[in-house]
Order: structure tokens, then C-alpha cells, then sequence
């Protein structure tokens, strides 16, 4: 059996992607010297993995930005509006159409599945003309082949491409890029035998569109991609791969497909998997490639399982191959550098590199039976007891406390229509309150102080003083600005996830664990690797020390539970709303603190709660009940008049508007500014009864809009929510903003909020 992955972590073991990206843009670094830093890695990464003993590695998964851009590329699908940038010069056109330039717009990013990684969304119309250009995808194949390693290049295969592209702007919404099949088989037919020619003996197409709820014509295109590519004469093996789910009514097509291998999702999808080679008899002379380590989630493999998954496919297929489930880009690099976490506890972690080596063994251990691997079975089996039978995992206050949970628990005492009374006397808000979504601006200032602080250049003293500082400074502003409800600004975070993790009992922080969110950007997630609780409060002291500053309200800022979850790294052993349950209570104790210090009004954002969607429209329910639970947990052990307010980013809220609903917060602010106020009308549309404020003010732009602009943006919120229940504020947190661009903005919004006030009769 061999021992292969699809993908491995791009950036390097420092980033070094990263600083050489950043700094050609910055122009620091020469396109020579970053083309031979992107050479030396993927020469690294290919070191390390045939010396780890994979036996097939892959290419062409390296990206200087996102693999689905490449994949663009590759197929000449550029739009017109970055043309001149290509024709001039390559790679200044490729981070054109990553980026954008001053004249024109980037390509849109979105997530890639239910990962953290994101992808921009390829632009495709009706007069979409795909040209063939293989170079990035020959010239890597041939880097490792020189290297004398036998390599596979992974493409994003046709079908999966073109479901993930959206109509170009000014091409009719209900275009559908599907359409294009025929047009762009035979680029992939081009781009096939030039690797042939390459010496390719094997490539991986990626469809992990195909693992989602799909329709038969989608299937039927589907097959015909797979006919007409397998019916090819010149070109090399073909590996089809899905991943992140399982293949369902996809998987009879794949094996009746002319392709000589399917690779397919032992992990979470591994019964269903089964079952379904079961029942089409296999895949006789086909090559499988049998994903069963977890290439998502930084959790040791039980190898023993996964030797029994595999003994079980043996019988299913010609030949069976050990894989990861998907590409390893979605794991940090290497468990091995971190050096404050616990010995024992490391022992249950596996970053890429540790999971190439649990491929390896497991291949070994197909190939040549258990008893070549007796040892590396030994050590796995105590590694997962220690884990299983871990105080950490198994903290039986947290336990107890969960379990004892009741329905009421996760219920405001009094429903909206009398908490809204309560609070309105306690608050006294003007009509049209205003306030902001959290963060201010992340000065440098601040990075520095954390800097020094962390390097013992300064004390802890020193550091909070310049936190006090900062708070100070910012409440002023927002009273002098005319704001109605302050917020602190959040000066002592890092990340929003992060800084809570840091405090909470269960939860690891990486030193190095960096994971490609998008581009040149990364995030370290945290691991919920125990049971968790809160040891003491986390926020209560700059929350009241901002309060102790004005007399106007000063709002709690909370990540909330399904955040929490969705951007760390979670636990593989119980469900994860048992998980989101006790961060939930750990929160819950938090949100009692903040009320019980004098704070009125509290948000617990969630912007993640759409992203974390499952895949397959089967799994939905389940998870909104777990996850509107959470919040509500978290949020319901106030008194009415405490208002709690929630936050959610991105756009696309059609789908969950039940779900937001069902959250029960009194209060909700939402993006709206680029779609013209389009989530309010949907928020109407739905009945949705409490108070909304869409976001009158853009702030991923630097641009600064006017007073009459967001007070037009409010006559058209009002069109669909009353005044009654209308608040005034930005699309998001203002960290990622300069100061003079927040100022003015800022003061812009009050302005139109005493505006509109004004045209209703209201106080200003
Ligand atoms: N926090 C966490 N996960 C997230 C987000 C977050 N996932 C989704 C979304 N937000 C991703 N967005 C970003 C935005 C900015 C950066 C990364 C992901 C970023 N990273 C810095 C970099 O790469 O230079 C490093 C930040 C750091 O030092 O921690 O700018 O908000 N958890
Ligand atoms: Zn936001």
C-alpha cells in the first residue's frame, strides 16, 4: 500500500510564505527572490514527507495565494477587468485578481466548504472563453520529479470548479457556470496530457463539491466530465477525490466513472462511505485511496480503528492506498515546536507532520501486517487512554453542571415584549440608539505594547496602564462623538477567540499552530482539548472601568459559544453540542458577572453561526437546535432589563433568519451597508420582532460615508423595521481602521441618526 496526502501546509515552518509574499508587495523583495523562497519550500515539503516515508507526493497544491485562483488561471478564466494586469506582468495580475488595485476589485472571497480557509470565487459568464495554461502545474510536477520523488499532481477537478464559481459582474444572476462543462473539459484534456507529457503517471481531481447535496443534473454533469475526461486517450491515471463528507449519491457515479481511482473520506464519513462501496460492489480494478486520518482536526488517529477501516476496504477494491481525508493545509505544520504545552497532553496532538507519520505507519501496517507496527500500536493505544482517562477531559463538576441543564435554563425569565419595557426604562435611549460593534482601532501603539509586553520589556503594570489609556481615550471620543451606548474598544485583545481561550480552564493556546485563513493571513486556533470552565472573570475588570468613566451605558463584549467552536480546533471525542454546552455555561458565568458589576447592556457576538452550517441540508437542524441552545444559555441567566445584543458579519443570512430568531437576543446588528440594507427587508420579510440595527457604515472600506449617505441607508432600514426597534450603527468592529477614518465616519452616523430623528418629531 502506499502512503500519499493531497496537500500540505503552505507557508513554512516560520511563515516564511508569508514574509516573502508581504514583502514583494511591499516591494522589499524581488519576484526572483520570492519565486526561489516559494521553490525552497515546496523542496522542504517534499523532503519531509518522503523522508517521513510517503511514498506519492503531491503537487501543484502550493499557491503563492489560494489554490482556486491557480485553478482559474490554469483555465484562462480571468476577468476582463484584470486583463491589462495579467497581460503586463503574471504574477502582478495574479495578486491583482487577489487583492484588487486601486482601479479595480479583487475577486470574491468565500469559505472553502466548511473549512477556515478561504478561497476567491471564480467569475464566469456566458462569453467566458477557458484557454489552456498548465506551466504552474508541469513546472512543480517537474521540481519534485528532479528531486527523484514519485509525484501526483492535485487539481481542482472541473465539476467542483465550476459549482464554486458565481456569475461575473453584469452576467444575469441565474447564469449558472455548470453550463460551461463542455466549454472546459477540453482545457482540463490539454492540461491532462501536458502533464503526461510531464511524466504524470498519476492526477488527483478534486471534487469536493460532490460531497454536498447535489442534483441529478449536477450528478449527470458529473458523470459526463468523468466519461468524457476517462474516455481521453492521451492522458494519465485519474484520481478522483472527495473529501470533508461523504459521497452519497455521487459515489455510484464515480464508480462507474472510466477513472482509474476514487479517493474517498474514512473519517466522520466512514460508515456511510462504507456502506455505499458496499452496496455498488466495490470498485473492482480501481486504485482506492482510503482517507482515514482526520486532516482537519489536530486529534492522534486511532490506528488500530483505522487498520480496521482499512482491512474492510481491502476486499472493496483492487488496490487500497492510506491517506489523509483531505489536504493537510488546514492543520498547523508541526506539534512537535510547541514548546508550553503540556508533555503528555502533546501526545494527543497531531499536526502535519505528525499525521504523515501515522499515514506512513498505516500503510506499513496494511501492507506488511500488525506485527510490523506493534510498537507504534503500543504508544497509540496508551496515548488515547491517557487522553480518554484524563482529569482534562474529564472534569466532573463541568460534567455534572452540563448535565443538569433544563430547557428553562436556556429561557429569559420574561419574553421580549416585557424585557423591551423594562430596559427602555432602565437604558432611556434616545429613538435610533447608537453604538458601535466593539473593537476600535488596533494602533500600533498597541501592537507594540503587547510586543513589549510579551518580550519583558514592559510589566504588566505598564501594559494595563496603556490599556487604561486607551480605554480612556476612547470612551471620551464616543462621548464627545454623541454615541449612545459605548463600548471599551477592546484594546487588550488579540483575537477574538484567542484572548478567551487564554483564560479559559480545558481550552490550549499554539505558539506556532498557524493555519492559512486566506493569502498571506493566518490564524493560530486555539484547542478545546478538555472540559471547560471559567476560573475567573475574563472581561468584568476593563468593562467596569470603562463604565466607571461615563454615565452613559458601556456595553460587555463576549464572543459567543458557536464562535468559540467554529474557529478553534474541537474535540473529536463527544458531540459538539456537548462542547458548545460548556463553553456556553463557562460564558453564562461571565454574562452573570457583567450584570451583577453594573453592566446594562451586553453583546455575545457570533459571526460564525452561518459559516459553521453543515454541508448536507440533512445535518442542519441538528445543529442550529445545539447551537441556538448555546447562545441562549449563555445569555439567558440575566434580569429583563439587562438587553443583550448579538452580532453576526457576512452577508447571506437568508437561510438562518429561524435560526437568528430563535436566538432570542433583544438586540441584533448585522452587515448591511454593501447590500443596500438587504438583510433588513429579509429580517421583515421573516417577522422578525425584536431591534436590528444593519450597518450603516462599511468599514472593510476606508472610505468614509457622509451623513446624508447613512442617513439614506436608515430611511431605507425603516422601510422595513420600525423606529421603535432601529438601531444605528457600523457593519462590524472597527479594529482593522485607522483612527481618522473611525472619527469621522463615526461622527457621520450621529448626525444621521439626529436627522432622522429630527424628520419623526423625536428629541435629537
Ligand atoms: N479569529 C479567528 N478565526 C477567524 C477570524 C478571527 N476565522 C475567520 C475570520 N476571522 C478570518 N479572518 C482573518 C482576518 C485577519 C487575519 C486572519 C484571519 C490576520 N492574521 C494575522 C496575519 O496573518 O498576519 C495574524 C494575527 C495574529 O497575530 O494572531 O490578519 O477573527 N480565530
Ligand atoms: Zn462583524
Amino acid at each position: 500500500a502506499r502512503a500519499t496526502v493531497y496537500g500540505y501546509p503552505r507557508q513554512g515552518r516560520s511563515r516564511e510564505l508569508k514574509k516573502a509574499i508581504e514583502g514583494y508587495w511591499k516591494g522589499r523583495v524581488t519576484a526572483d527572490a520570492l519565486r526561489a523562497t516559494a521553490a525552497e519550500l515546496r523542496r522542504t515539503n517534499w523532503q519531509d514527507l518522503a523522508g517521513a516515508g510517503i511514498t506519492e507526493v503531491p503537487t501543484g497544491d502550493f499557491s503563492y495565494y489560494d489554490h482556486v485562483l491557480d485553478t482559474s488561471v490554469m483555465v484562462g478564466a480571468i476577468p476582463e477587468r484584470h486583463r491589462a494586469a495579467v497581460d503586463a506582468d503574471a504574477l502582478d495580475g495574479y495578486f491583482a485578481m487577489a487583492r484588487g488595485t486601486s482601479d479595480v476589485a479583487p475577486l470574491e472571497m468565500t469559505k472553502w466548504f466548511d473549512t477556515n480557509y478561504h478561497y476567491l470565487v471564480p467569475e464566469l459568464g456566458p462569453d467566458t472563453v477557458f484557454t489552456a495554461d498548465s506551466a504552474k502545474q508541469v513546472a512543480e510536477l517537474e521540481e519534485a520529479l528532479a528531486a527523484g520523488l514519485a509525484a501526483r499532481p492535485v487539481l481542482v477537478g472541473p465539476v467542483t470548479y465550476l459549482l464554486l464559481a458565481k456569475p461575473a459582474p453584469g452576467v444575469a444572476a441565474g447564469f449558472d457556470p455548470l453550463t460551461l462543462l463542455d466549454r472546459l473539459l477540453p482545457v482540463y484534456a490539454e492540461v491532462l496530457a501536458d502533464l503526461r507529457a510531464a511524466g504524470a503517471e498519476w492526477v488527483q481531481l478534486d471534487e469536493p463539491a460532490l460531497v454536498q447535496d447535489r442534483t441529478p443534473a449536477e450528478l449527470n454533469a458529473a458523470a459526463r466530465a468523468y466519461r468524457d475526461l476517462g474516455g481521453l486517450t492521451d492522458r494519465p491515471k485519474l484520481l478522483v477525490a472527495s473529501y470533508f463528507d461523504r459521497l452519497g449519491d455521487a459515489l455510484p457515479v464515480l464508480a462507474k466513472a472510466p477513472v482509474e481511482g476514487l479517493a474517498l473520506d474514512f473519517t466522520e464519513a466512514a460508515a456511510a462511505n462504507l456502506d455505499a462501496l458496499a452496496a455498488v460492489g466495490g470498485l473492482p480494478g480501481k486504485r482506492l485511496v482510503a482517507g482515514v486520518v482526520n486532516g482537519r482536526n489536530i486529534w492522534i488517529n486511532d490506528l488500530a480503528q483505522s487498520l480496521a477501516t482499512l482491512g474492510t476496504l481491502l476486499g472493496l477494491a483492487d488496490r487500497v492506498d492510506v491517506a489523509a481525508s483531505s489536504s493537510l493545509l488546514h492543520v498547523p505544520l508541526d506539534a512537535s515546536l510547541e514548546r508550553d504545552i503540556d508533555p503528555q497532553i502533546l501526545r494527543w496532538l497531531a499536526f502535519a507532520r505528525q499525521k504523515t507519520a501515522e499515514i506512513v505507519t498505516l500503510a506499513k501496517g496494511l501492507a506488511q501486517g500488525t506485527d510490523a507496527i506493534t510498537a507504534e500500536l503500543a504508544a497509540n493505544k496508551a496515548d488515547l487512554a491517557s487522553r480518554a482517562g484524563s482529569p482534562i477531559t474529564h472534569d466532573p463538576a463541568v460534567r455534572a453542571r452540563a448535565a443538569a441543564v433544563t430547557d428553562a435554563d436556556a429561557r429569559r425569565s420574561q419574553p421580549y415584549a416585557e424585557r423591551t419595557a423594562a430596559q427602555r426604562a432602565h437604558l432611556g435611549l434616545p429613538l435610533l440608539p447608537t453604538t458601535t460593534i466593539g473593537s476600535f482601532p488596533q494602533t500600533t501603539e498597541l501592537r507594540t505594547a503587547r510586543a513589549d509586553l510579551r518580550a519583558g520589556r514592559i510589566g504588566t503594570e505598564g501594559y494595563e496602564e496603556r490599556i487604561r489609556n486607551e480605554i480612556r481615550e476612547v470612551i471620551s471620543f464616543q462621548e464627545k462623538a454623541g454615541l449612545d451606548v459605548l463600548v471599551h474598544g477592546e484594546p487588550e485583545r488579540n483575537d477574538m477567540v484567542q484572548y478567551f481561550a487564554e483564560q479559559l480552564s480545558g481550552y490550549l493556546a499554539t505558539q506556532h499552530g498557524w493555519v492559512q485563513s486566506y493569502g498571506t493571513r493566518y490564524v493560530r486556533p486555539p484547542v478545546l482539548a478538555g472540559d471547560i470552565s471559567r476560573p475567573e472573570p475574563m472581561t468584568v475588570r476593563w468593562t467596569t472601568y470603562a463604565q466607571s468613566l461615563s454615565d452613559r451605558p458601556v456595553k460587555g463584549m463576549l464572543t459567543g459559544p458557536v464562535t468559540m467552536l467554529a474557529w478553534s480546533f474541537v474535540r473529536d471525542d463527544q458531540p459538539l453540542g456537548d462542547t458548545a454546552r460548556q463553553v456556553a455555561l463557562a460564558l453564562r458565568d461571565e454574562v452573570d458577572d457583567l450584570e451583577a458589576n453594573g453592566t446594562s447592556v451586553i453583546q455575545v457576538d457570533e459571526p460564525a453561526l452561518r459559516e459553521t452550517l453543515p454541508l448536507r441540508a440533512a445535518d442542519r437542524p441538528g445543529y442550529l437546535a445545539w447551537a441556538t441552545e448555546a447562545f441562549r444559555l449563555t445569555t439567558s441567566g440575566v434580569r429583563p432589563d439587562t438587553q443583550i445584543h448579538t452580532h453576526m458579519c457576512y452577508a447571506e443570512f437568508g437561510d438562518i433568519v429561524q435560526a437568528i430568531d430563535d436566538l432570542d437576543a433583544d438586540v441584533i446588528s448585522l452587515e448591511a451597508a454593501r447590500s443596500h440594507m438587504q438583510v433588513a427587508h429579509e429580517l421583515a420579510e421573516h417577522g422578525y420582532p425584536r431591534e436590528a440595527g444593519p450597518g450603516v457604515y462599511d468599514i472593510h472600506s476606508p472610505r468614509v460615508p457622509d451623513a446624508e449617505e447613512a442617513a439614506a441607508l436608515l430611511r431605507t432600514g425603516l422601510e422595513a423595521i420600525p423606529a421603535e426597534r432601529l438601531w444605528v450603527n457600523p457593519d462590524c468592529g472597527l479594529k482593522t481602521r485607522g483612527w481618522p477614518e473611525t472619527r469621522a465616519s463615526l461622527e457621520n452616523l450621529v448626525a444621521a441618526a439626529r436627522t432622522v430623528r429630527g424628520e419623526r418629531g423625536a428629541p435629537t
